[in-house]
């Protein structure tokens, strides 16, 4: 199909209005968050409004053939979002905006289009809560947060986003429109397809509409701060935390590298004597919170801290966890580059990790920092580099760190997807009958792979 009909057929699917095709206004579509390079400008941008619409949309890209790509705020960390076909179509979510908030049933009906902090307000307002909070939650839409089933920092305590899936509206590349799932708590019949669309990276399909479960909003929290001079004792911390009974709302792990560049960006006043950093909070009911933090103290104490914080303020808490969420900006000052990831880990294996990036460091010569959700296991190990020899070598450092992560029973993603990032690590996770498994799916769902193509897995189109 070529592009003046494409654009056409868009036009007239989703109003004039809608439809982006000039060169140089398509450029914009051609970054992510994560890359540092323009990938190929789609040959169109839609911004379709209605489940219909967009089903009018894929059908039509289904009959011609042409790849489809869906976009929320492009925050992505994995590269999940990388035109790799040129004629590719943009889909851009961002006109599905309904928020709605049913108290009565503890979810929220909302477009893939959302801010995910909205959602959060929107429940805060009715005494609920949305937990899920990726670094990014104040720009990333609730759509792209499905789309790879996003992680964050309080994920430790309330999970993923896939366990606040109840429901979803999805166009199926053919043009059908499914719903599955519902507002019901218990329900058990037939395979799960909510599960398999969360998380599926926009390979199989696009989420018109979304329910989510709420909890009821903690009552309080309190925020503390942990340093230690030795990594592997911060890393130990962790693993007895999580065995002692309280299970914190935060666990956050922050080396050296990591601290210095924060402290660098926000003058927070930063230990520069640790070697380690613990960011933690606890929550529940007000009456709780000085037993939990004396608990989680008394852990830390014992393997060797070498000073213990409690935030006084909600503003002394409020800038620990800005201070968090810009480790991965803050870093972009210690080096023109660097590999990282989203790997986790068994949490009693996590000082083995901490320990491996710095091992890898010192046999490739590079500089490596590591930070991350480390309650759960989940690391962002970083390979820094500032020229061409380095960049090889944090090249084959961030390699072998992934492959041993799988062999002490870790996973390639924990929170960012595969995207077009990762597609050649999955085999170390997954055997071959897994690996057909998922791409007879994609398969049976996209038989013409316009999904997405290069995500997830290697191939453009199926074998
Ligand atoms: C973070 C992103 C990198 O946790 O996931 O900051
Ligand atoms: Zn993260």
């Amino acid at each position: 199909m070529n592009k003046e009909a494409l654009v056409k057929s868009l036009q007239e699917i989703a109003g004039k209005e809608h439809v982006v095709f000039a060169e140089e206004d398509l450029v914009c579509y051609a970054f992510n968050a994560r890359s540092r390079r323009m990938s190929t400008p789609p040959v169109a941008a839609v911004s379709p409004a209605t489940a219909r619409e967009v089903s009018q949309i894929l059908a039509l890209a289904n009959e011609h053939g042409v790849p489809v790509m869906v976009q929320g705020r492009g925050s992505c960390l994995a590269d999940n979002l990388t035109i790799e076909r040129p004629g590719s179509l943009l889909l851009s979510m961002n006109r599905f905006l309904k928020l709605e908030i049913d108290p009565d049933t503890l979810t929220a009906v909302v477009g893939p289009g959302v801010i995910t902090h909205d959602i959060k307000k929107a429940a805060e307002r009715h005494g609920l809560f949305y937990p899920p909070d990726p670094a990014s939650f104040t720009y990333c839409t609730i759509g792209g947060n499905v789309a790879t089933d996003a992680g964050g920092l309080q994920c430790v305590k309330y999970g993923t986003t896939k366990q606040y899936v109840a429901g979803l509206e999805i166009v199926l590349p053919d043009g059908r429109i499914i719903r599955t799932g519902g507002k019901c708590i218990k329900d058990v019949a037939g395979y799960n397809l909510t599960q398999l669309f969360v998380g599926s990276e926009g390979t199989l399909g696009v989420v018109t509409e979304i329910i989510l479960k709420l909890i009821p909003l903690p009552e309080g929290k309190k925020a503390m701060l942990v340093l230690f001079d030795n990594l592997e004792n911060a890393a130990r911390a962790i693993s007895r935390i999580m065995i002692s009974g309280v299970t914190p709302s935060v666990m956050e792990y922050m080396d050296e590298v990591i601290i210095d560049a924060v402290e660098d960006v926000a003058h927070l006043g930063f230990p520069s004597h640790a070697q380690a950093m613990l960011l933690i909070e606890v929550d529940g009911a007000l009456s709780t919170l000085a037993s939990q933090v004396e608990i989680v103290s008394d852990v830390c104490n014992r393997l060797g801290a070498i000073e213990i914080r409690v935030a006084n303020s909600s503003k002394e808490t409020e800038n620990v966890w800005m201070a968090r969420r810009i480790c991965m900006q803050a870093l972009t000052r210690k080096a023109k580059g660097r590999f990282s990831g989203d790997p986790a880990a068994p949490i009693d294996k996590l000082a083995d990790c901490v320990l491996k990036v710095k091992d890898l460091g010192l046999k490739h010569s590079i500089i490596t920092a590591c930070y991350g959700h480390a309650g759960d296991g989940n690391m962002h190990p970083c390979f820094l580099f500032n020229n061409d020899a380095e960049k090889e070598r944090a090249r084959q450092a961030s390699g072998e760190f992934y492959e041993f992560v799988v062999s002490i029973g870790g996973t390639v993603s924990a929170e960012h997807g595969i995207g077009h990032e990762k597609p050649h690590y999955m085999h170390l996770q997954f055997g071959d009958a897994q690996m057909d498994i998922m791409k007879g799916i994609k398969r049976l769902i996209d038989p013409m792979g316009i999904m997405n193509p290069g995500c997830l897995f290697d191939e453009a189109r199926h074998e």
